[in-house]
């Protein structure tokens, strides 16, 4: 690059000479500049560099974390020793001549529970099918077993947990298990002797916390980004929400440490809808207070916290699979009762096995 001025005529030498010494230092210092806009340019590349390599790292953290979440949540070895445990554990008691709720009170109280429903499907597969083997003559199928036990676990929660209002009776409870043997009804003396023994002593389980057994079975939990419709101004807006203990939280963002609602799903019922402008939306509503304000409270924007102006939440979801994963936790929760797919679906079984034959 030339950095020099074309020297004026009128000049001294002296002038001259000492201009010319200017312009090399000017020279010199461009270059200098030059040079250490690049060393510049270089570490600033760097520096992006790194942090880019970092953020990838990081990724690339999260996603193997997940992948091995998955891995051993799905992996068949685990799976597979996992099973082989539990039958060990399981074949270490001796149910013979024991009555089912004499049987499960033995066995609920020699372990805690997982809190995953599939693990304690898993689990009272194994038990009733070890039930059944140590009392070969009282139920013609383990699935019948199965069930029943269910239905007494459930049983056990209506009549002993104080928030449970309406109290089944006996006949409910029969009429609940209508079916069951097979396709035939189980003798009433026996769903008699079970209905009564729980009454009068409930289960006791091993470090429970003074809540009930469903609270333990209760585990169904969603997160994600869900569009929601304003309550009085009708605005959508995009939020995280966390379905946790029979409530749905939602956030700005996904690190905030305060929900910005909380929406208790007690007496809350969930269906799809349809909306004009938002696809794959879901509705949350009372059906015995239609017209009036779901109980749930948000934070304002200037810290408050005040009750919802919404007689129902319109929910908008990505996909209508996600819609479809959110409704069917929603409602496992409000239900709290996540075995309810996995008892109806046995139940189903053992009556249509009847039908068929
Ligand atoms: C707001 O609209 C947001 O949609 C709020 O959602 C909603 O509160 C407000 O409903 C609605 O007015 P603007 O932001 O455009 O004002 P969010 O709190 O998630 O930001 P909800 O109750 O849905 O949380 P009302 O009912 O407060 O008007």
């Amino acid at each position: 690059m030339d950095y020099s001025h074309p020297v004026p005529s009128d000049l001294t030498p002296e002038e001259k000479s000492e201009l010319h010494t200017i312009s090399m230092h000017k020279k010199t210092l461009m270059e200098d500049i030059q040079e250490l806009k690049m060393k510049i340019e270089e570490v600033i590349s760097e520096i992006e560099d790194f942090e880019q390599s970092q953020e990838n790292k990081n990724v690339e953290r999260g996603k193997q974390l997940s992948a091995g979440k998955k891995k051993f949540n799905m992996d068949p070895k685990q799976m597979s020793m996992y099973i082989q445990i539990l039958k060990a554990f399981v074949e270490l008691h001796e149910f013979t001549d024991l009555s089912l709720v004499q049987a499960l009170r033995q066995f609920l109280w020699s372990f805690r529970l997982p809190g995953e429903a599939q693990k304690i499907d898993r689990m009272m597969e194994t038990f009733a099918s070890r039930y059944c083997r140590c009392n070969p003559n009282v139920f013609q199928s383990t699935d019948t077993c199965y069930i029943l036990s269910f239905a007494i676990i459930m049983l056990n929660t209506s009549l002993h947990n104080p928030s449970v209002k309406d109290k089944p009776g006996l006949d409910r409870f029969i009429s609940m298990n209508r079916g069951i043997n097979n396709g035939e009804d189980l003798p009433h003396d026996l769903l008699h002797k079970l209905f009564e023994s729980i009454r009068n002593e409930p289960f006791k389980i091993p470090e429970d916390d003074g809540n009930d057994i469903t609270h333990t079975f209760f585990n169904p939990e969603r997160e994600g980004w869900l569009l929601k419709l304003g309550g009085r101004v009708k605005t959508w807006k995009r939020r995280w929400f966390i379905l946790t203990d029979s409530c749905l939280y939602y956030f700005e963002y996904t690190t905030d440490k305060e929900p910005r609602g909380i929406i208790p799903l007690e007496n809350l019922c969930v269906k799809e809808v349809e909306d004009p402008r938002k696809s794959h939306c879901l509705e949350l509503f009372n059906p015995n207070s239609r017209g009036q304000k779901i109980k749930a409270c948000k934070t304002e924007t200037d810290g408050r916290v005040v009750l919802s102006k919404h007689q129902s939440y319109k929910i908008s979801a990505a996909t209508a699979e996600e819609r479809e994963q959110w409704i069917k936790s929603i409602r496992a929760s409000i239900t709290k009762d996540p075995f309810y797919d996995l008892v109806s679906t046995r139940k189903r079984k053992v009556i249509t096995s009847v039908t068929s034959e």
